[in-house]
């Protein structure tokens, strides 16, 4: 099966409820990685226990997995959604590419406990995410943003 299809199989349960996911995965990324806690700074300011109740974590959270869920259902024919989220966020956020990486295992342990993704649906994810942060970062290189 494509590396869509094996995350994509695994979806449901994550588009069913995008806010809970989405707070589960930036929550969880901040404790594990606390110096991604500042690239946003509306999010700077949150004490690790209010995370997991704080509304703005979990809108931005369903906010990046929806953006996911529409890269994964365009198995690969993404140019048109992936072209201004690099834009933004090279110019607008200015994210180091490496984030990207971070939050793609963060997404895939979350989805491991919560939709049931696998040791290989795991490897998939992360093999479709090694290609889209490749386009990221040479848009951040046309842009001249280092990342
Ligand atoms: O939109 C947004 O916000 C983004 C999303 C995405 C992009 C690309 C791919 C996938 C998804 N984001 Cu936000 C991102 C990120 C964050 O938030 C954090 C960290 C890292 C990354």
């Amino acid at each position: 099966m494509a590396d869509y299809d094996m995350v994509l199989k695994h979806w449901g349960p994550v588009e069913a409820d995008y806010n809970t996911h989405g707070n589960l995965v930036l929550t969880r990324l901040f404790h594990e990685y606390p110096e991604t806690q500042k690239l946003f700074p509306k999010f700077a300011g949150i004490a690790k226990g209010d995370m997991a109740g704080n509304a703005a974590l979990s809108a931005h959270g369903a906010t990046v997995l929806k953006k996911l869920g529409e890269l994964l259902k365009a198995r690969g024919n993404h140019g048109a959604i992936l072209k201004p989220l690099a834009n933004s966020h090279a110019t607008k956020h200015k994210i180091p590419i490496n984030n990207f990486r971070l939050i793609t295992e963060v997404i895939g342990k979350v989805m491991a406990e919560k939709a049931g993704l696998d040791a290989a649906g795991q490897q998939a994810l992360r093999s479709v995410m090694s290609g889209i942060i490749a386009e990221i970062e040479a848009d951040y290189k046309e842009l001249g943003f280092a990342g």
